[in-house]
């Protein structure tokens, strides 16, 4: 796959391989910090342009076009999964994702439904048109949401700060919570393969909200199903594991065997990648917030992440989580630009 690719710098990097400088995406870098996200969300609802593979295609170009990244991320959402398995979905303006039919009963999970591929060709329809669009400039990264971190949202229905009703299922319903969870790590599984199979060139699994459990209960209700995943899907194409918790929780993430360990910024990213398996990767891990800095501070921060990092094969430069929609977009061109001219 790689050697069809212009530029190989994220796919070398993600399978543990040595580059001349770090390869640099970020997450949420197709988003609302960009005015020419607003041109197109001004027009669509959010599930639209999900939905609509031209539209799809169109907003993942812009970080493509505008930022000159070294990887593409479809553009999505975790959540199309628990749409397609009968949640009922919907995102409104300042307020985030909602679930009208919140998941809090056996009854209810009962009802979801595993086998809804057929929900989610859009997405594979969107896949190839990105890639005819790309033609071969840089990798396109797929991605799903980790079983746990979709719970959380069927469950409490929309965000959630504290994930208290989550957290009260895996406490005191936990059969109920582990049958939510291998329904969604079995439509995952199916998801992926198809996302793999439109022609994804690496594949990211979010499991954003597992910094909310004890390490007994991430291994319990996350890393299990994780594992799970990582073992089903066709591992032709890198996979990453991304978790706000990797501080804490990267030791166990690499028993489930992924190609790169995203990581949150709580942690020194060089002894997290001395902790892993030799060859493993890792990404991360800017504090985004160090995006809303003068220029010059977003320069050194990086710098000094790359100096510690110096020697080390196997980096991936991101953030520890996404970009927020009020950073200017003149600091993440500024940031990526930083990355760009840096040289080993
Ligand atoms: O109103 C709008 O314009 C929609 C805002 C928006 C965007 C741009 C949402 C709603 N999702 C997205 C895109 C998105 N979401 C991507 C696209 C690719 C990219 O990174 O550029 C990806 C990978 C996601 C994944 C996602 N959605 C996650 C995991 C990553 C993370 O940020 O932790 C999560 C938790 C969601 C849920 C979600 N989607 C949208 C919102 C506002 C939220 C809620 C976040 C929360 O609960 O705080």
């Amino acid at each position: 796959m790689s050697t069809t690719l212009q530029n190989d710098l994220f796919i070398r990097a993600a399978l543990g391989q040595q580059t001349e400088r770090p390869p640099v995406w970020m997450m949420r870098q197709a988003g609302r910090f960009m005015p020419e996200y607003w041109e197109i969300k001004n027009k669509y609802s959010f599930l639209e342009m999900c939905k609509t593979p031209e539209i799809a295609a169109d907003v993942t170009m812009l970080p493509v076009d505008l930022l000159d990244i070294d990887a593409a991320i479809l553009f999505s959402d975790i959540l199309v999964t628990a749409e397609a398995m009968g949640g009922d979905l919907s995102f409104e303006q300042g307020v985030g994702p909602r679930f009208a039919n919140p998941v809090r009963s056996m009854a209810a999970a009962d009802q979801l439904a595993t086998d809804c591929l057929d929900k989610l060709q859009y997405v594979a329809d969107a896949i190839r048109v990105i890639q005819q669009r790309l033609n071969g400039r840089i990798p396109l990264i797929g991605f799903a949401g980790a079983p746990f971190t979709i719970l959380s949202y069927l469950v409490e229905g929309a965000s959630s700060k504290d994930f208290k009703l989550t957290k009260l299922m895996l406490n005191n319903e936990p059969a109920l919570a582990h049958k939510i969870l291998q329904k969604i790590a079995d439509v995952t599984v199916d998801y992926l393969n198809m996302q793999i199979d439109a022609g994804v060139n690496a594949i990211q699994l979010f499991d954003s909200w597992a910094l909310a459990l004890s390490w007994n209960d991430y291994k319990e209700f996350s890393h299990q199903y994780n594992t799970y995943i990582l073992s089903k899907i066709k591992r032709t194409v890198p996979v990453i594991s991304f978790c706000k918790g990797s501080s804490v929780f990267a030791p166990i993430m690499a028993e489930a065997n992924p190609d790169v360990v995203s990581v949150d910024w709580n942690a020194d990213l060089k002894n997290i990648k001395q902790a892993l398996p030799s060859g493993m990767a890792v990404q991360g891990n800017l504090d985004p917030f160090v995006l809303y800095a003068d220029k010059k501070v977003i320069e050194t921060k990086i710098l000094q992440l790359f100096e510690r990092m110096r020697g080390e094969n196997g980096f991936i430069f991101n953030l520890g989580h996404g970009i927020m929609p009020d950073i200017p977009f003149d600091n993440v061109k500024h940031a990526i630009d930083v990355v760009k001219g840096f040289r080993y």
